[in-house]
């Protein structure tokens, strides 16, 4: 009998908890893996997702060869070829390009597939190699930067609360967040929290898993999240329960924004919100009674033409309530700011100045002036908005497209070539959470499958390949590792040893305790910087697209919302058969007001389309959405789905109000039996 060995790792996923986990290693086989029950917030468990990772890594589609393009673009015809073949031709493609049209032809499209430092977004991943050869700059932008440019203007950063301090709040807001779903390590720290006698709400237009678990739902109209803030805040001042010391001694511009509260009764947010005037009362007298209020506020409510402004008017909650004096007070977003990793991807390398390419405006960006688009840990085909004008653009035959994937998605079907890509239990990565307060290490498990390699190992091999020289272009993983930990302190024997270590901070940590990075060092209700970029000075409702339209100009009469689906992470795990079977979907949430009248029925496909296209969905009749608003989950692939298309097909390429992040919740559609 052999023995078996124990090696710890972390879920590389796009998800706030990036769980530490134990790999239990046999013959040189991953035969389990669980959560590490040391890790103070994993606490011994996945999810429902992450269950199924090790039968994921050995699927039957995965992709274990290189691969060359036979049929037309879109087709998924390739096939196996050597990585000597694939490395020459590359080169080959990229020098020509490189020569003709200069490196900014090149778009390294990177994704959220892995958030690692090593191979992934967060840090270096072939940056040094794009660097080199001048390619074009790429802006990860998709996922939440309409909230953190919000954030940063009224605390000068996106970092918020502990998320462990939960436990110690006594009214405890999930706002726009679906915990359950998309990173319920949390609710743990939510039940420590109820049953020291916290008062849970979550607000929200769907009812979600989350809602249900809540002690109360509002099901309030998409986009008008900041009218609803300031609403709770006219409340809190008729109570006379403003923190006058703390608005007196921390914030910036306490008159203005206080005049902005006073245009907001609750009459008017009931309108404008669709909310109970007595609900958002009852809210109301919760906040200026109860200390202290924890809101958790994810990246829902940012995915719209007003996003940016919402959380911006969320955080300034706290400093009328003084909640950031108390542990368990204030609002959490990300916790990435907090984190003091910074990869040197080597701008010096560059050998000039070049342009920016925005992930959110793949259809618009992807011109004539881009020859070769190189995807990597991204699905564009299923995750960018506006899918149809994404495949146009992709179809185009003088486009050279590299994708170096795990999985036959719709995006690698658009592929000249494509480069197996390791998974997690098979490469070396340092991860931090954005959900939490740790950095964690993640040793390969396993050799990788046929003939798969890691991102820093591929882009290693392609830069000997081309003969480039610059040294720095080859140093090894565990060399990057120790770059990235040396100079923020961390001991690299340490957290391979542990798997991971606190951040160096205080426990229960207080955040903006020395004041607020911001100009004026206090909590800004008025932004001269805000002014400076073309936004309002003060803190304010901007409603969204949807929510602004006045009911003649909609081009449709229902808003879309498409959140986070419980069995799949992004588009990753769209293929796995028993997630896929669990999904029930695809699936739209209609409401019964909305159904009867289009003769939908329960359980039937219906088109959901707008002017950029259509998708089809099983419709569920169902009162957790408003009249109104309907609501399809992201995540299945366009080739998996009736149809050949996700949400995404439906979806503006269309910018949020600040960081051109984009609006995924935030359109209009109608729905049609099929
Ligand atoms: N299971 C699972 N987990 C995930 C993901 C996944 O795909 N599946 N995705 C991961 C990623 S990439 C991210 S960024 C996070 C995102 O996770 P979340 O931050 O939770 O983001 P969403 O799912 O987009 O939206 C959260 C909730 O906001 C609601 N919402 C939509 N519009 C509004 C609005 O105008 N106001 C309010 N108050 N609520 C609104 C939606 O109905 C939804 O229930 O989750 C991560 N975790
Ligand atoms: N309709 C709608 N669309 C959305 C959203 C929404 O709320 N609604 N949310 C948006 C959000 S928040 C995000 S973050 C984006 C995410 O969009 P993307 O960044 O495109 O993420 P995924 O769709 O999960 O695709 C990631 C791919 O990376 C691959 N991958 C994973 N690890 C590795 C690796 O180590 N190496 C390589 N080479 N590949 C790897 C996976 O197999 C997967 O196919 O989606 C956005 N799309
Ligand atoms: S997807 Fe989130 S909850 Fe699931 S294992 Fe990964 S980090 Fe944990
Ligand atoms: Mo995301």
């Amino acid at each position: 009998m052999s023995e078996s060995l124990t090696v710890l790792g972390a879920c590389p996923l796009d998800c706030p908890d990036t769980c530490s986990w134990a790999v239990t290693v046999k013959d040189g086989e991953a035969v389990a893996m669980r959560g590490n029950r040391d890790h103070p917030y994993t606490r011994g468990s996945l999810c429902v997702k992450v269950n199924r990772y090790l039968e994921h890594t050995r699927a039957t589609d995965r992709i274990v060869h290189p691969l060359r393009r036979t049929g037309p673009k879109g087709s998924g015809r390739f096939e196996r070829i050597t990585w000597d073949e694939a490395l020459t031709e590359i080169s080959t493609r990229l020098s020509t390009i490189i020569e003709e049209h200069g490196g900014e032809a090149i778009w390294p499209y990177q994704g959220t597939g892995t958030l690692g430092y090593i191979q992934g977004e967060s840090g270096e991943a072939g940056r040094r190699f794009w660097n080199v050869l001048g390619a074009s700059r790429h802006d990860l932008n998709i996922c939440s930067r309409a909230g953190n440019v919000g954030l940063r203007y009224v605390n000068g950063t996106p970092g918020g609360m502990d998320p462990e301090t939960f436990a110690l709040s006594k009214l405890i807001l999930l706002w726009g967040t679906n915990t359950l779903t998309s990173g319920h390590h949390l609710w743990k720290f939510i039940q420590d929290a109820r049953a020291a006698g916290a008062y849970v709400v979550a607000i929200d237009p769907v009812r979600t898993r989350t809602a249900d678990q809540a002690d109360e739902h509002l099901p309030i109209r998409p986009g008008t999240d900041a009218a609803l803030a300031l609403g709770l805040l006219h409340v809190v001042l008729d109570e006379g329960a403003e923190d006058r010391d703390y608005i007196e001694r921390h914030t910036h511009g306490w008159d203005e924004f206080e005049a902005e509260i006073r245009r907001y009764p609750v009459e008017r947010v009931a309108e404008i919100t669709g909310l109970p005037v007595d609900r958002i009362r009852a809210l109301g007298l919760r906040l200026a009674h109860t200390r202290p209020t924890g809101i958790r506020a994810t990246m829902g409510i940012q995915r719209h033409e007003g996003g940016g402004a919402a959380m911006r008017v969320i955080a300034c909650i706290p400093g009328v309530t003084g909640d950031w004096r108390h542990p368990g007070g204030g609002v959490a977003y990300s916790t990435s700011a907090h984190v003091p990793l910074r990869a040197d991807t080597r701008e010096d390398l560059l050998p000039h100045p070049v342009r920016t390419l925005t992930m959110t405006r793949l259809a618009d960006d992807l011109d004539a002036s881009v020859k070769c688009l190189w995807v990597y840990a991204a699905n564009p085909l299923g995750s960018t908005s506006d899918q149809n004008r994404i495949r146009a653009a992709m179809a185009r035959d003088d486009l050279f497209t590299v994708v170096m994937e795990q999985f036959p998605t719709d995006t690698v079907d658009y592929a000249d070539i494509v480069l197996p890509a390791t998974m997690q239990i098979e490469h070396l990565d340092v991860h931090a959470g954005y959900g939490h307060m740790y950095l964690m290490w993640n040793e390969p498990a396993v050799a990788p499958p046929g003939e798969c390699l890691s991102t820093t190992e591929t882009f290693r091999r392609l830069a000997r390949h081309m003969g480039l020289t610059e040294p720095s272009l080859y140093d090894s993983d565990l060399e990057l590792a120790e770059q990235l930990l040396g100079p923020a302190g961390v001991s690299l024997e340490e957290i391979r040893k542990q798997g991971w270590v606190r951040l160096p901070v205080a426990d229960p940590f207080v955040p903006f305790t020395d004041g607020f990075p911001t100009p004026s060092r206090r909590l800004e209700f008025v932004s001269e910087r805000a002014e400076a970029d073309g936004l309002p000075r003060v803190a304010g409702y901007v409603p969204s697209y949807t929510a602004r339209t006045a009911p003649a100009d909609r081009p449709h009469p229902l808003t879309l919302v498409t959140p986070a689906a419980h069995t799949f992470l992004n588009t990753t795990f769209g293929n796995n058969p028993e997630l896929l079977r669990r999904s029930k979907g695809p699936r739209v949430l209609v409401n019964e007001a909305d159904a009867a009248p289009r003769g939908l029925r329960d359980g039937e496909p219906a088109r959901v389309f707008n002017a950029n296209g259509e998708f089809t969905a099983y419709v569920e009749v169902s009162d957790r959405v408003a009249p109104g608003v309907v609501a399809a989950p992201k995540g299945h692939w366009p080739k998996l789905s009736p149809g050949g298309a996700n949400p995404n097909a439906v979806v503006d390429e269309r910018d949020a109000d600040m960081g051109k992040g984009a609006v995924y919740h935030d359109n209009y559609v109608d729905v049609a039996p099929l």
